[in-house]
């Protein structure tokens, strides 16, 4: 039991290198951004509307969209009951959920393929891929 103490001045050392770490990066230099930064109204909007499905209840319509980089996307609930948008990978922002008539519009501003579903009904698949 006595190492815990040991420990808790190494953490703070650390969290301290840290902080000093972050301030010297102020210079100016190059950084690395992962995805450069989408210019404003990038192409043309791409819709997606979610339909009434007998066996999954509702329904990505349609499923899987292709899109420039930067595009932005608009899912509209058209059925008659509440859905999400929700991306399996934290580079796509998820939406809540949403009701009949109203819609979640994202700008996907990173290129590959990019699969979400319904958290309320999982059978619920579609995907987006930007290029
Ligand atoms: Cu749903």
């Amino acid at each position: 039991m006595r190492e815990a103490s040991g420990r808790a001045v190494m953490g703070s050392i650390l969290a301290g290198a840290l902080s000093f770490g972050l301030v010297a990066c102020g210079g100016g230099g190059s950084s690395s951004t992962p995805a450069p930064p989408c210019p404003p109204a990038a192409g043309p909007p791409t819709t997606v509307s979610i339909v009434n499905d007998s066996s999954t209840i509702g329904a990505y319509q349609p499923k899987d969209v292709t899109v420039a980089r930067c595009a932005s996307i608009t899912w509209t609930d058209d059925s008659d009951t509440p859905h999400t948008v929700t991306f399996t990978s934290g580079k796509v922002k998820s939406s809540g959920t949403f009701s009949k008539g109203q819609s979640y519009t994202v700008t996907v501003a990173r290129t590959g393929t990019f699969r979400y579903f319904c958290t309320l009904h999982p059978l619920m698949k579609g995907s987006v891929t930007a290029s």
